[in-house]
């Protein structure tokens, strides 16, 4: 297993829009962030992985580019953002941008001289369709509602749009289209960023006749997942890209891929395949989906995301790794999600998932918020959210009957991305201190009891415990390449593994529920005699091999000997 300076890093991602916004237009901005930098290098971590910040009109909140070279007007100059990139330099934090080329904006230069005429040198770099006897080329339905096509007025052609109809997927296809993109992620590497999150990237390579996709029950859209997730020449473009582009620098990249599965992920992360650092999976994310995916809430086992997280740490142990993540700007907070986010157990279940995550294998990632244990948010009015996914779902699957709008809002109030989208919470002033002026999203109004002054005055805060957990990762080598084993497979509570590394061993105990279940050694530990305490959310104190009662969402980590 070769060592690399991105496996042992942690990092931390920032949605600008909701970061802090530094002039009063109730929109997060560089400089606000540069503002940050010390709370961050405060916190401890390596890398900033951050939301797209290039011109857009904002039809998905910059997933929707329409000049990949300039910054959003609402976010600065490229001034700012050379200031940011150097401050975070001198902090020894690196950045990594956010690459969203399965798609552009329709307001992209290129798709307004595609879209021009059926001969414009620019036709082919989106995918372009003449209409099926009247209809839609095919049936896809794009994720954010509606067809995935839109006829365009100047030549009668449908283009294709995976997610909004303000996002034209760009075609691959074409070769001219590839290396524009080199190009540009070669000019920002040469700026001095270090590295690309690219947002589904395995969607770039579409099954070219483009097939019809099966239709779920009451629905009126087919699912094109099949013919355009993992593509046929979708490894072939990643290794041209990393021939060309990547393999010139010493940078890091992961790849956002729903979809994806682990015999698919060692070929997109493996030692000698030449393509990417690592992907994001949305298998632990997607727990709990039912028949309308996110919109349909339902329960889920530990032991199931145990299955899971085990298939990938023991999947990636030889080749590739693992990124590992509870939350990101698309999905509920950690807390809310896969913890308890009630007053009694919010502090301790967010610093028992925080141990969980952390002490696996691979590269862990912190949402914005996570150190605060921030939560969900509960707006009483649909008007009040203004995530385009959210609320073209409530309009499809409310104004159809499928599903009826008070259950629609509680599935909202679990499930939305504006979850994760509402201003950090910096502090008990108006707005959290996100801003002077009005937020362009409501800030949550548990601010005045959460936020970022309040964890900083706490030596017990979640803030602190997570700078404890990112420290000893620097002091012990042991939880960046230790290898992983999973015990009491079977536990309905607890979640165990043990770490491996040289002749070191640690046993990692996380206690999921509000009850007190007791730990019992299995017998494969059956010959260590002592247990060393090196990190846990309860008071400190060795233990001794054999057997002990849990308190509620207890973690505890524990050194073998
Ligand atoms: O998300 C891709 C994606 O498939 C989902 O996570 C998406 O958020 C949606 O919930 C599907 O139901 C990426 C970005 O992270 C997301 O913010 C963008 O909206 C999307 O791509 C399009 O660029
Ligand atoms: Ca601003």
């Amino acid at each position: 297993m070769e060592k690399k300076w991105w496996k042992e890093a942690v990092f931390y991602q920032i949605y600008p829009r909701s970061f802090q916004d530094s002039n009063g237009d109730g929109i997060g901005d560089l400089k606000g962030i540069t503002s940050r930098l010390d709370y961050l290098q405060q916190l401890g971590i390596d890398v900033i992985w951050l939301s797209p910040v290039y011109q857009s009109p904002n039809d998905d909140n910059g997933y929707d580019i329409s000049d990949y070279r300039n910054i959003m007007n609402e976010f600065g100059t490229m001034a700012d953002f050379d200031e940011m990139l150097d401050a975070a330099h001198e902090r020894s934090i690196k950045i990594m941008m956010d690459l969203v080329v399965n798609h552009s904006s329709d307001e992209h230069s290129w798709f307004m001289e595609s879209r021009s005429s059926k001969d414009s040198p620019y036709r082919d770099y989106y995918i372009w369709r003449p209409s099926n006897g009247g209809k839609e080329p095919n049936n896809w339905g794009s994720f954010f509602g509606g067809s995935a096509w839109e006829r365009d007025q100047e030549t009668g052609e449908y283009y294709l749009h995976l997610f909004s109809r303000k996002q034209p997927d760009l075609n691959w296809e074409n070769p001219k289209l590839r290396n524009e993109i080199h190009e540009m992620m070669a000019w920002w590497l040469d700026k001095g960023v270090d590295g690309f999150r690219m947002d589904v990237i395995n969607f770039i390579s579409k099954v070219p006749d483009l097939p019809d996709g099966e239709v779920l029950r009451g629905l009126t859209y087919g699912n094109g997942m099949p013919f355009f997730a993992n593509g046929p020449r979708i490894h072939e473009y990643l290794q041209e890209m990393n021939s060309n582009v990547l393999s010139r620098y010493d940078l890091v990249t992961v790849g956002e891929m729903p979809g994806v599965d682990v015999e698919e992920a060692k070929l997109y992360t493996g030692d000698h395949r030449n393509e990417l650092n690592m992907v994001f999976h949305f298998e632990h994310v997607n727990l709990g989906y039912g028949e309308y995916g996110r919109w349909s809430v339902g329960e889920w086992k530990l032991t199931e995301l145990k299955t899971i997280f085990s298939k990938w740490q023991y999947g990636l142990e030889e080749t590739g790794w693992n990124s590992l993540y509870w939350s990101n700007h698309d999905q509920p907070r950690a807390v809310s999600n896969f913890g308890n986010d009630s007053e009694e157990y919010r502090v301790i279940s967010a610093k028992m998932l925080a141990v969980c995550l952390h002490m696996l294998k691979g590269s862990p990632y912190i949402y914005q918020g996570e150190e605060l244990g921030m939560t969900n948010v509960h707006f009483e009015q649909i008007d009040a959210y203004r995530d385009i996914e959210t609320v073209n779902a409530y309009r499809d699957f409310c104004d159809n009957g499928l599903i009826a709008s008070d259950t629609m809002l509680s599935a909202i109030h679990h499930r939305s991305r504006d979850n994760a989208r509402t201003p950090m919470q910096w502090n008990g002033t108006p707005h959290g201190g996100f801003t002077a002026g009005t937020p362009w999203i409501e800030v949550n109004p548990n601010y005045t009891a959460i936020n970022a002054e309040n964890v900083l005055a706490d030596p017990d805060s979640i803030f602190y415990f997570y700078r404890k957990l990112i420290q000893l990762r620097k002091e012990h080598e042991i939880m960046v390449y230790g290898k992983y084993d999973l015990i009491l497979d079977d536990h309905e509570e607890i979640y165990a593994y043990t770490r491996t590394w040289n002749d070191e061993k640690w046993l990692v105990i996380c206690n999921f529920s509000d009850g007190t279940p007791w730990f019992q050694f299995p017998d494969s530990l059956a010959s260590y005699t002592s247990a060393a305490w090196m990190i846990g959310n309860y008071a400190e104190g060795a233990r001794n091999p054999g057997s002990f009662q849990l308190q509620p969402y207890e973690a505890l980590v524990l050194s073998l000997k």
